[in-house]
């Protein structure tokens, strides 16, 4: 008679501590292992997140009257829960359940908490949530659900629920897996590895949305590191804000935050400094678009490039057509190259594109209607 497999935690522990098999997409921490914050030693609860492709843009490109090899996207929401977020979430949830860990929480306009409560189901760990009520994305929302994360809406803002959250998890022991965690932006950095990886160099320009301030630390810290290792050089990092929620660029925070872009409507960035300094280091800077500029990109870059981010991603896409209207390109060399990073799915979000206008018309099921309708 055959032995039975040997039930128990022993060797799902074991698996735990081996990188997963590395196909065409291994996992952050398996490919980056050296330059990562982690030992023989720390667990790797993954999804094989990263990997992300950098899609050309030719007609956004062009529509801003550069070449069309100059535009590029980086598609974060391929990412397994469908935003950047899983970069860091790889590397705190590890290191959360290498240091013991009962628990993790997070205040999170709603792609943190996706991710957390993913990673968290994955590690057999508890995960909280803490959200605004009312201010998150459908899709976000589901995702926490599906995972059993314990899901808390704070009647208030985000910054009023992320200092809940800091001070629940200095009371509780529960880890705070917000960009605070210092392991959520050693992750998120390679994503700047990554993007020199596929261009051979630094890109020029990186344009991105600004919530929280933690993703833009995150890649200057990973292009800086990458400079240091291998001479790639560093980009101008371009920041964006909405408006209505844009602290850094007024110098103050923002009490009442708004804006149509959810996942960025944010008033005290934990992080703010670090981005400052990121733009002021680096030749770029900090600006902020409306929520019109933020939906006309949303729309050009889905129906013209097929490429379909969530209404945050395309405040950054919405910066670099500002900047080039407002002249920042001109006389651009050959070799120009602008990434634009697209931090998460538009199906994340299927309320917003609901408000805009489409067509849609009802015909009979027969095919002279049809055949009327295609000619019109
Ligand atoms: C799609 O999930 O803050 O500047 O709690 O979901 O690093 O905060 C999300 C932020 C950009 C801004 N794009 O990044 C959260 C949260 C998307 C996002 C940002 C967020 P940070």
């Amino acid at each position: 008679m055959a032995s039975k497999p040997r039930a128990g935690r022993a060797p799902l522990a074991q698996s735990l501590r081996r990188d997963p098999p590395r196909g065409s997409r291994a996992g952050l921490i398996a490919k980056y292992r050296s330059l990562l914050p982690v030992g023989p030693k720390t667990p790797v609860i993954t999804l094989l997140e990263g990997g992300t492709p950098l899609v050309p843009a030719p007609r956004f490109s062009a529509a801003l009257g550069l070449r069309p090899e100059c535009v590029l996207l980086k598609l974060e929401g391929l990412n397994p829960t469908g935003s950047f977020k899983d970069r860091g979430m790889t590397l705190a949830v590890s290191k959360a359940v290498e240091g013991g860990a009962r628990g993790v929480l997070c205040a999170s306009t709603g792609n943190t908490a996706a991710s957390a409560a993913a990673y968290a189901a994955r590690a057999g760990l508890r995960c909280a949530v803490l959200l605004p009520a009312g201010g998150v994305a459908a899709g976000k929302l589901v995702q926490a659900f599906m995972h059993k994360a314990e899901v808390l809406a704070v009647r208030g803002n985000f910054d009023e629920a992320l200092s809940l959250a800091r001070a629940a998890a200095q009371r509780t022991g529960w880890i705070l897996v917000n960009s605070l965690n210092p392991f959520r932006l050693e992750g998120q950095k390679t994503g700047a590895f990554e993007i020199v990886e596929d261009l051979g160099r630094a890109p020029d320009y990186q344009f991105m949305p600004v919530g929280n301030a933690g993703n833009i630390t995150a890649y200057w810290m990973g292009y800086r590191q990458w400079h240091g290792l291998h001479k790639s050089g560093l980009p101008r990092m371009m920041g964006w804000q909405a408006k209505g929620a844009a602290p850094l660029v007024l110098g103050r925070p923002v009490e009442h935050p708004k804006t149509i872009a959810s996942a960025i409507r944010i008033g005290k960035p934990a992080s703010g400094d670090r981005a400052l300094e990121a733009a002021r280091d680096s030749g770029g800077s900090i600006g902020a678009v409306s929520d019109a500029e933020i939906l006309s990109a949303y729309r050009l870059l889905a129906a013209t490039e097929g490429v379909f981010c969530e209404p945050s991603s395309a405040a950054g896409a919405a910066g670099l057509i500002r900047f080039a209207e407002g002249g920042g390109l001109r006389r651009a060399p050959k070799t120009l190259r602008i990434v634009c990073i697209l931090t998460g799915n538009g199906l994340k979000d299927p309320d917003t594109p609901m408000t805009l206008k489409h067509r849609l018309r009802e015909i009979p099921a027969d095919e002279k209607a049809l055949a009327k309708a295609l000619r019109s």
